[in-house]
């Protein structure tokens, strides 16, 4: 494929006013009537070329003549016809064969129904269209199929006709009255149950809300449509933003690329962010529904109503949806949990990500299939640079903003640069310098110090920029606080908290501080992360307990505690590599007894004493060696830390544990799902002791649970005892559930993430397993992407047969989809950082892979890259 590049983004040669296109549906052999009215979009003579691929051209008229051979061009990828007058009708007709369609891109089956996947290159695997989001176009919609087969006939915007035809077929007819990008255009077709509620919007409109499922799944509808209604009543009253349609409808399917997909008035869902009832789902699974049907619900405004103009601008809309989604669900849960799940994922995915080799801006300046940028870089740092922008300008004048924009290109396909004049026109702020945020690639480091000078304190931060932002200093607020050595806040200024604007690469403050203070003073960075850099500060120990304990920013004191850990394991990870055992030193006693001050808190704020006593990820562990990422002691080493604390605090976890059990039906809400993730917490450090007390304990739990969240996390406490109960535990599941292929997905991922010696054979085995399907996205994602993202100690294996088998599979998922082979080929990109026998292994894997005459395009970017 080609590079596309920014630079060369030249406006659509002509603009589509209107389209009308009929489908004729049947599996392999769909036809496709469209009939658009365009023009001439400026003065010139060129040529009209539409996208097209994987169809059959059957016609093409203009202006009611039909085209012979001579007066059109048909490649693999477009259709060119020449001699277009400035206004034309223009009629095309095609077949597609969506029943064969494995890339779930375009017109495809899922379960035997239609659906469809446009964003952001597939309308042209639909019909032959200008498929660019910069051509925007009122579309009506005519679906025509067998009605026994498929009695739910879909699209975008409004219904206005539905009727039955002579041949046991019946049609519907939807009118969008907004013009939208081909990327937004959806339908679906089918013999689907349809949950029905409404929704009075501010101004009084009533808006009919359905959910679509597959009959045996009505009963799992609940959560998604009360997620749908919180989340349509907090745009309005957060963002000022009204629904504007008869009705929004939202479509299950099992077979889907990624979460979800925000086409006007009609989202596609991936099943997994739609269904839950407590038996099937866990809490995990309810806030990762709620948080998906508000992306998607909060996309009509950001991203549909107001789109982007080239793909360039992607995160325009994703950076700025994440940003709504996560403020939506700090909103409805606790604001300081979901912080830190954000900012934990954002540093173990997107810090990895801007360190290696595919690394890329917010804003990417080229690419070579826009389907590989769909990042974490462009959603979670795009998400975290909107952010920032709301915290240098205040909640009131970022609101001033997004009315304005919303306003000024409502209608319009526009890019980051309009965004971001938005909110320099309502703030005093030059925001120039802050561009760099979209532009540069990598993370930047804050190197921090201070000074305590008779009555004043002296903060300096020094900028360590990426290579590419070419010694250019970012802009960002930076959030600060100032402890004593008792936990107390030291006034600034007279103030206790303050957001510093940094924004030279050197850089100081000076405050004057009341009181005299002789002892310690701790400062606390970057307070809420409320800049997405790394910052370093040479923290004592104790300075580290203090903020941990006091300080009044729940983010910066789990991260205190977190970075406390991180040293203790990075300490041992490093011993046992020079010495080329396990350590057997004791467990610190100041990280003892702040473990153990935590513990205390327990009953106060479950969530958040959960998430400050998880240990941090092999992975992210591995992230903090740039050479001889030492797999097995990182294991080993955090297995021991494990136990240690484990052992030291038993009997109050025990306490924990038993206290934070439940009775009463189970509930999705915030002190409810805290308690189950405490338990959840303390019941796997309690198994890491593989005492029969416990694993019994965690046994129990499983036989007792009435949800699946409590049922689950037996399973993942017993599978780090790796005793009995597990086996038994496993089959007992399985037979529980072996029809539900989304509750099946868990038992899939959890045997994938066992460290014992057979978890490749395990993984192998689980393929053939009758509920497991390498054409189903969710599947490999659970059995294969689990293995080879979550469970480092055998994927890594230095023999390289993780290696070798993961290759394979990629290369067979290739031929079907290769969205997902390029996606799951990403767990190469670190081979560098891997000592040379690992690193030789996996770059012949990436070789493999790539040297194929028939790399698909998707593949062949991300393996390309990371070959380097
Ligand atoms: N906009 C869609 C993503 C479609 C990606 C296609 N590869 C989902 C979302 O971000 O809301
Ligand atoms: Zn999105």
């Amino acid at each position: 494929a080609v590079e596309i590049r920014l630079e060369d983004y030249t406006p659509p040669d002509f603009l589509i006013d209107t389209v009308d296109l009929t489908f004729d549906l049947s599996p392999s052999q769909t036809h496709v009537r469209s009939q658009m009215k365009i023009h001439r979009n400026g003065v010139h003579d060129r040529a009209l070329v539409l996208n097209g691929e994987h169809m059959t051209l059957l016609s093409v008229q203009v202006d009611g003549r039909a085209l012979t051979e001579n007066q059109y061009v048909l490649t693999e990828t477009t259709l060119t016809i020449f001699d277009v007058p400035d206004q034309a009708h223009v009629v095309i007709e095609n077949r597609i064969d969506p029943a064969s369609n494995t890339a779930l891109e375009g017109l495809y089956q899922s379960a035997g129904n239609f659906c469809t996947q446009c964003e952001p290159e597939g309308f042209r695997r639909i019909t032959y269209f200008i498929d660019r989001p910069d051509v925007l176009s009122r579309y009506t919609v005519t679906l025509i199929a067998e009605a026994d087969l498929y009695p739910i006939l879909l699209s975008n915007g409004n219904p206005v006709a539905a009727e039955k035809c002579v041949d046991g077929k019946h049609m519907a007819r939807w009118v969008d009255p907004h013009p939208k990008p081909s990327y937004l255009f959806a339908l679906v077709a089918g013999n689907l149950t349809r949950i029905t509620d409404e929704f009075v919007t501010q101004s009084g409109k009533t808006v009919e809300l359905g959910i679509y499922v597959e009959a045996h799944n009505a009963d799992r509808c609940d959560h998604a449509m009360a997620s749908l209604k919180h989340a349509m009543r907090w745009d309005e009253q957060v963002y000022g933003r009204e629904y504007d349609l008869d009705v929004f409808n939202i479509v299950a399917v099992d077979d889907f690329n990624m979460g979800a997909m925000e086409n006007k008035g009609l989202n596609v869902f991936n099943s997994r962010y739609v269904l839950a009832k407590p038996d099937t789902a866990t809490d995990g699974d309810y806030a990762g529904i709620e948080s998906v049907v508000a992306h998607e619900y909060f996309h009509n405004w950001s991203g549909n109503r107001v789109t982007c103009r080239d793909w360039f601008q992607l995160s325009l809309k994703e950076g700025f949806t994440v940003f709504r989604d996560q403020e939506f669900s700090a909103d409805m849960g606790s604001r300081a949990v979901k912080r830190i799940a954000d900012v934990n994922l954002l540093r173990q995915v997107q810090f990895a990500e801007d360190a290696g080799p595919q690394a890329h801006p917010v804003q990417p300046k080229a690419y070579r299939e826009i389907n590989n940028f769909y990042t974490s870089t462009v959603y979670n740092k795009g998400a975290e640079v909107v952010r920032m922008l709301r915290n240098l300008l205040g909640a009131d004048t970022f609101r001033q903003g997004t009315d304005l924009y919303f306003d000024r290109f409502d209608g319009q396909a526009v890019t980051i640069e309009d965004f971001v004049s938005c909110m320099a026109e309502v703030s005093d702020l030059d925001l120039a310098e802050f561009r760099q945020w979209y532009d540069v690639a990598g993370t930047p480091k804050l190197l921090v110090r201070d000074e305590y000078l008779e009555g004043q304190y002296i903060l300096n931060i020094d900028q360590m920029v990426p290579e590419s932002a070419k010694g250019h200093p970012y802009m960002l607020p930076f959030g600060f606080a100032l402890f004593d050595e008792a936990g107390q806040p030291v006034l600034l200024d007279g103030k206790a908290e303050h957001i510093l604007i940094v924004e030279q690469l050197s850089q100081s403050w000076t405050f004057s501080i009341e009181k005299n203070h002789a002892d310690l003073l701790v400062p606390s960075l970057n307070r809420g992360f409320t800049a997405p850099v790394e910052v370093q500060y040479d923290y004592s120990d104790e300075a580290l307990g203090v903020l941990s304990r006091a300080d009044t920013d729940a983010f910066n004191r789990w991260d205190a505690f977190q970075r406390r850990i991180q040293r203790c394991l990075l300490g041992r990870i490093r011993m046992a590599m020079d010495v080329g055992s396990v350590g057997e030193d004791a467990l610190p006693e100041d990280l003892s007894k702040a473990f153990g001050q935590l513990l205390l808190e327990a009953a106060q704020d479950p969530m958040f004493v959960a998430e400050c006593i998880a240990l941090p990820s092999e992975n992210y562990l591995a992230d903090q060696f740039d050479h001889d990422t030492p797999v097995e002691w990182i294991h080993h080493e955090r297995a021991r830390l494990r136990q240690q604390l484990a052992a030291e605090w038993e009997s109050t976890l025990q306490l924990i544990y038993q206290s934070h059990d439940q009775d009463g039906v189970y509930r999705f809400e915030s002190r409810a799902a805290g308690q189950r993730q405490l338990r959840r917490q303390v019941l796997s450090y309690l198994c890491s002791l593989k005492r029969s007390a416990w694993t019994q304990l965690a046994k129990e739990q499983f036989e007792r649970a009435d949800n699946m969240t409590e049922s689950f996390n037996a399973l993942v406490a017993l599978n780090v005892s790796d005793s009995a109960e597990f086996e038994h535990v496993l089959t007992a599941f399985e037979a529980r559930w072996r029809h539900d292929p989304l509750v099946m997905d868990k038992w899939f991922a959890l045997q994938a993430q066992r460290s014992d010696e057979n978890a490749l054979a395990r993984v192998q085995g689980l393929m053939e397993h009758p509920t497991f399907s390498i054409k189903n996205p969710n599947r490999v994602r659970a059995l294969i992407g689990s293995f080879a993202r979550i469970n480092p100690l055998r994927f890594h294996d230095s023999s390289g047969s993780g290696y070798q088998w993961l290759a394979d599979r990629i290369i067979e998922l290739d031929a079907m989809n290769p969205q997902i082979a390029a996606r799951m080929a990403s767990v190469f990109n670190t081979w560098k950082r891997f000592d040379g026998n690992r690193a030789a292994l996996m770059r012949a894997a990436l070789k493999k892979i790539h040297d194929r005459p028939d790399c698909s395009a998707d593949l062949a970017e991300i393996t390309g890259k990371a070959l380097g």
